[in-house]
């Protein structure tokens, strides 16, 4: 057992000033009970917390950290810009210049808007939609999450999963109405939608590879199905890559699988740490937005220099070494290769989430079949002995270019002591 007392101080005192001691849900531990350690530092593959314990990290900050902690293409260009201005609100070069690396490294991103957050970035690409299409309804897909918006937190993944709220309170029930919640991977629901709603549906926003509910991959034929009904019933495709843009490709899931959506949001990878997300696609459709055309959104943060200037770093680095894909699946696949019987490993390129479930699980219904008891036992185990994982059964694990193949054969090894033991 590693000693916790200064990280448990600190929850205590937490909990007095920010709802349940944090600052978003799934990092206080609730479905897996005890005091999240609070992270004083990291550096490659590992975390440090304020009682000196390390870790290797699989959380890497939910996703952004492809690179690991303090990688120094981004330090240094943290560094350099730091002393030249943190916000000007007003346009700066460096955004042209992210804005153009995102539309090489993902052709379907004609026209790009930098925002702050994956959130905003999914609010936006929907009212967008709506814009553009004159509809209302939003097709979305259970344990899919696309941040807090209201119309989309219906039966929602990650935190709202974890915490078993299927709507939460706060958004009004004809915001919810908009939105028609199926089932992940089943193109005769999505059919069914159709026949049903078809000229009042404005778009289908999905996670082509889900890692909200744990890691789940598409079926052969669900995106190219989405992607055929939206385009037949004249609703536009929303690929949601926060998690899996520059992270399963440099083009993302849409690279992986050959789709094109019609508008895409980013976020996570594309600040390189930093608070910075994306959204964009059809030229046609981005010119609808203000100023250009009568779809408002702003923010006075948008596009920072700090912010651009790390997500460059990391784009212009993973466009220039793409050895980094094939390293980190390797090295995934080494971490998932045998699970023991009872366990079931998904697994896409670096993302991976071991279910404590028999079955295979495809969709919320078989995820939800999940021993969490179970994988709260195992979070624990490995907590304990310097792995650190995402605290829920239903997130994605990821793997970063810093993780070595002896942090991997430990972390293997820890595993199979678990599960020798149960
Ligand atoms: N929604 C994030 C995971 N899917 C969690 C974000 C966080 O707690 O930082």
């Amino acid at each position: 057992m590693k000693k916790r007392s200064k990280s448990e101080a600190l929850f205590a005192r937490a909990q007095k000033r920010i709802p349940g001691g944090v600052n978003s849900p799934v990092r206080a531990f609730r479905s897996v009970g005890g005091t999240p350690p609070f992270i004083e530092r990291g550096l490659g593959s590992r975390i440090w917390d304020v009682d000196g314990n390390e870790f290797v990290d699989y959380v890497c900050s939910w996703g952004p950290l492809i690179l690991g902690h303090c990688p120094p293409p981004v330090v240094e260009a943290l560094r350099e810009v730091i002393e030249t201005g943190t916000s000007f609100g007003a346009p700066t070069e460096r955004e042209v210049e992210l804005a153009e690396e995102i539309a090489s490294a993902v052709p379907s991103m004609e026209m790009v808007r930098l925002v702050n957050s994956g959130t905003e970035a999914t609010m936006s690409a929907l009212r967008v939609a709506r814009g553009f299409t004159g509809r209302d309804l939003t097709i979305k897909f259970e344990g899919c999450y696309h941040g807090h918006v209201d119309s989309l937190l219906v039966k929602a993944g990650s935190g709202m999963a974890t915490l078993g709220i299927s709507d939460t309170a706060g958004v009004p029930e004809s915001f919810a109405r908009t939105t028609l919640a199926l089932p992940y991977n089943s193109i005769a629901a999505v059919e069914k939608a159709f026949a049903e709603y078809g000229d009042k549906i404005a778009a289908v926003i999905v996670e082509p590879v889900v890692g909200n509910m744990g890691c789940v991959p598409p079926i052969p034929g669900f995106l190219e199905a989405l992607r055929t009904l939206t385009e037949k019933r004249g609703a536009l495709l929303i690929f949601d890559e926060v998690m899996t843009g520059f992270r399963l490709a440099l083009g993302g899931a849409q690279e992986l699988f050959g789709i094109r959506p019609d508008l895409s949001t980013f976020g996570k990878i594309i600040g390189g740490g930093l608070p910075l997300a994306a959204y964009g696609g059809r030229a046609d459709i981005m010119a609808r937005v203000a100023p250009s055309g009568p779809i408002y959104q702003a923010g006075t943060l948008s596009g920072n220099p700090l912010a651009v200037s790390a997500g460059l770093a990391m784009v212009r680095y993973l466009k220039a070494h793409p050895e980094v894909y094939q390293q980190i699946e390797a090295r995934t696949a080494q971490l998932c290769a045998n699970p023991p019987d009872g366990i079931t490993v998904n697994r896409v390129g670096s993302m991976f989430t071991f279910f404590f479930n028999n079955q295979p699980v495809t969709d919320w219904e078989t995820a939800a079949k999940s021993d969490r008891a179970a994988f709260g036992r195992f979070f624990h185990f490995m907590l304990d002995r310097g792995v650190y994982l995402a605290p829920s059964q239903f997130e994605a694990g990821f793997v970063s270019f810093a993780h070595s193949a002896e942090d991997i054969r430990r972390t293997v090894e820890t595993a199979r002591q678990f599960f020798a033991a149960i």
